[in-house]
């Protein structure tokens, strides 16, 4: 019996270390640049553009990690002692008693000590993607073990997003200008944006500059249901709730087009509701948006290069 869970055991690792390089090959695929999007073979998180998803991505390395595996080993080994050395046949007579004080502290103080190693950073990574940067005050970003050493400064530009049944609606609060985003079908985005992912691409992408503090005041339609503004490589996830406007920022160091989804579950097309941010250089935004306040989106937009 033991043996067979062994061999099991064995085959399932060989086959896990089998496999690793080909996850390994997908990650480097994009070749450090971010995809912006989930990938086929995809194993770690997306990869971080901003100083958000940086200390996100350094608390999981860092931390959650290394606390996942000593937790499935211990109690691996722990299981495994207990089947090969109290077995029916090694241990014919079992034990009578039914408390011991001493383990007991053990497994109440252990998981508590746990938890306060996981909850203070945890709480650090939470409240910088909580607090709009004024250009004083310090982020975590990837240094998640220190009280924060990282500057961004203050907000340049305001967006806000309304979650609608079930799509996005944006507007560029200082510019007073307004867009609505929807998902493209397969037959739209096959001939529009064949490059683009499926269930992500959309009609119109929010334009944003690189290397500059947006603040994101996200909400929902009063009359409506709740969703969640989320995109994986900005770090930020906040909830849409309806006559409640929530906060949060983001500040990409590189361009391209980052996609999100709604991760509230809303209704029937609640996974239908992509988010699709694209970030242009400031040149390209300030053509952007002084076109966009002559014309309108599609004006505004034929400035930028297509992404096909
Ligand atoms: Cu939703």
């Amino acid at each position: 019996m033991t043996g067979q869970f062994l061999r099991k055991m064995g085959a399932i690792s060989a086959a896990a270390m089998a496999l690793a390089p080909a996850l390994a090959s997908a990650q480097d695929e994009f070749g450090g640049a971010s995809p912006g999007h989930p990938v086929a073979g995809q194993y770690h998180l997306q990869p971080s553009v901003t100083p958000i998803m940086d200390s996100i991505v350094a608390f999981h390395d860092g931390i959650l990690m290394w606390t996942i595996t000593f937790i499935v080993v211990l109690v691996l080994v722990l299981l495994m002692w207990i089947v090969y050395r109290y077995n029916a046949k090694r241990n014919p007579v079992p034990a009578g008693f039914t408390h011991n004080t001493m383990v007991e502290i053990v497994w109440t103080v252990l998981p508590i000590v746990m938890l306060i190693i996981i909850a203070i950073p945890s709480f650090g990574v939470l409240s910088d993607q909580l607090t709009t940067p004024d250009g004083e005050r310090k982020y975590l970003g990837s240094n998640i073990f220190s009280f924060g050493e990282l500057e961004v400064p203050a907000p340049e530009l305001t967006i806000k997003a309304t979650g609608q049944q079930w799509y996005w609606d944006y507007e560029y609060v200082d510019d007073d200008l307004a867009l609505t985003q929807i998902m493209l079908n397969e037959e739209d985005r096959t001939s529009k944006k064949p490059g683009q992912p499926r269930l992500l691409a959309v009609d119109n992408e929010l334009v944003v500059p690189v290397d500059t503090t947006v603040r994101v005041q996200v909400t929902a339609d009063p009359m409506g249901v709740i969703h969640a503004f989320a995109v994986p490589s900005f770090g930020i996830k906040i909830d849409a709730v309806p006559g409640r406007l929530n906060e949060t920022w983001f500040n990409s160091r590189e361009t391209g087009i980052f996609y999100g989804q709604c991760s509230e579950l809303c209704g029937k097309d609640h996974a239908f509701m992509p988010i699709a941010v694209r970030v242009v250089t400031k040149e390209q935004y300030a053509t952007f948006i002084a076109a966009f306040k002559a014309g309108d989106y599609n004006a505004a937009n034929a400035t930028l290069a297509a992404v096909q």
